[in-house]
């Protein structure tokens, strides 16, 4: 089953649409920005919400960056595999990934030859999640279950992640 972070936060009500920009010391190819597109496309499927990514990172909602190790935010990231990224919760907006990881933006990650091949889309949904406020999940088959095996694309989101959405929005 879902889970809310305590005090259940969330974007204010009546939220319509969120902006969303990576980190301007990122030069991102936009295969790669397509992956975040189509990670945001999950959730607005299934709420009143939209995304659009805006080129002012100052101002966005939601801020995206690749970071290694300590990146001055109190939660380093740890190298090759171990936490693969981290967001906040409503309305903080921060979403970092791990730039140590083998990130598969394109092809099938259970076709990698990269033991340690991670997929960027399956990450993204997941965390997105959490940017909106959902915590984990006891049910396995939903995005916001806590763990994920290796070589793994997980991007569609079940019934428990829907409905734990359609809680919040
Ligand atoms: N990052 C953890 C996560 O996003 C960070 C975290 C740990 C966390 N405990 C938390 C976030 C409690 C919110 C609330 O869950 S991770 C997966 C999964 C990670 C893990 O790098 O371990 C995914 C990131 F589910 F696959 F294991 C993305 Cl998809
Ligand atoms: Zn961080
Ligand atoms: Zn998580």
């Amino acid at each position: 089953h879902y889970s809310f972070f305590p005090g259940e936060p969330r974007w204010p009500a009546g939220t319509k649409s969120l902006t969303y920009a990576f980190d301007p010391n990122e030069n991102l190819d936009e295969t790669t920005k397509q992956v975040f597109a189509n990670a945001f496309n999950q959730w607005s499927k299934v709420t009143t919400i939209t995304f659009s990514e805006t080129t002012s990172f100052s101002t966005a909602d939601i801020k995206i960056g690749f970071y290694s190790g300590d990146h001055g935010d109190g939660e380093a990231f740890d190298g090759v595999l171990g936490t693969l990224a981290h967001a906040f919760s409503p309305t903080d907006g921060r979403f970092h990934l791990d730039k140590a990881e083998d990130w598969v933006v394109s092809g099938d990650v259970t076709e990698s030859t990269l033991s340690n091949a991670v997929d960027l889309e399956s990450v993204a949904v997941h965390e997105i999640g959490h940017l909106l406020g959902l915590g984990h999940s006891s049910v396995e088959e939903a995005i916001m279950y806590p763990t994920i095996s290796s070589k793994t694309r997980k991007v569609e989101l079940v019934n428990d992640d829907i409905d734990g959405i359609q809680q919040l929005y």
